[in-house]
């Protein structure tokens, strides 16, 4: 299977769901554009140089993802060395997924004063320069898309400090998101090795992924994801497909640090009743 792309139309083929497929296919380094990716009505968005970074906006966000403590994950009984949280500006949401410990870091000061699991130099440290950045810049996108029925409004973080760190298959479907906004992917690498080698994304129908025995039992699409890129994930992308960063375990390029910022619409609280 090839990634075609969509020209401006965003139509797609019928689901590939269901189809027996082979292997985990070698990574694409795509243009800048629309993608079918074989699921449903969902389509990945990707553009190379999206966002002008400079080190030290890259160093500052380095810096204080090593702030951030790891959070338990009792499917991998804590061998997860991905490090994550999740930069917030809705004061009245934590952003919280099954199996999965996960700090929210609200944009707010003093209500990240209240959170007691929160270390003390997060809680009166500034957001990173580049969070910022990243949540203009998908705003924009999705104003110009017509999706705004909630406006983008947190970034989820994850530090992959090397090959050895991973995301397992997954969606965000999480009914707290609002599903009708895209969620966006932006990508940096801190160093030269993972620049030159960057990580790449692995999307499969979601029956083929969840269930497969072996990492490499099924085929699906592999993206590469290049320094200050950013794709986006589209339509019904979160019900059809699932999405993951297997380990890069080759010797001469596992030594890449790369931070991910994702961008997701979450809507306000429903009140008890
Ligand atoms: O690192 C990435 O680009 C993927 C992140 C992701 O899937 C997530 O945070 O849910």
């Amino acid at each position: 299977m090839s990634l075609r792309p969509i020209p401006d139309t965003h139509k797609h083929r019928r689901s590939d769901i269901g189809r027996r497929l082979r292997s985990t296919p070698k990574a694409t380094a795509l243009t800048d554009g629309n993608y079918d990716v074989g699921c449903s009505g969902s389509w990945l968005s990707y553009k190379p140089r999206a966002i002008d970074v400079g080190d030290e906006h890259l160093q500052e966000l380095y810096e204080y993802m090593k702030l951030v403590p790891s959070t338990y994950n009792v499917r991998f009984k804590n061998k997860v060395r991905r490090i994550q949280c999740t930069l917030m500006k809705p004061s009245d949401v934590d952003y919280d997924f099954s199996g999965q410990g996960n700090l929210t870091i609200h944009s707010n000061p003093a209500r990240r004063s209240q959170n007691a699991s929160l270390p003390p130099a997060l809680v009166h440290k500034k957001w990173p320069h580049l969070v910022d950045l990243v949540l203009e810049d998908w705003i924009k996108y999705c104003a110009q898309l017509g999706c705004t029925r909630t406006i983008p409004n947190a970034v989820h973080a994850n530090l992959y400090e090397d090959g050895d760190a991973w995301i397992d298959a997954h969606a965000d479907n999480e009914p707290s998101i609002d599903q009708t906004v895209p969620i966006g992917g932006y990508s940096f690498y801190m160093n030269q090795v993972g620049r030159k080698r960057p990580r790449s994304l692995q999307i499969y129908p979601v029956p083929e992924k969840v269930y497969r025995a072996k990492p490499n039992d099924h085929d699906g699409f592999n993206v590469e994801l290049e320094h200050c890129s950013r794709y986006g994930m589209h339509g019904n992308f979160q019900s059809t497909c699932t999405h993951e960063l297997m380990k890069n375990q080759r010797s001469d390029t596992k030594r890449g640090t790369r931070v991910s910022l994702t961008v997701r619409a979450f809507l306000p609280r429903m009140p008890m009743t």
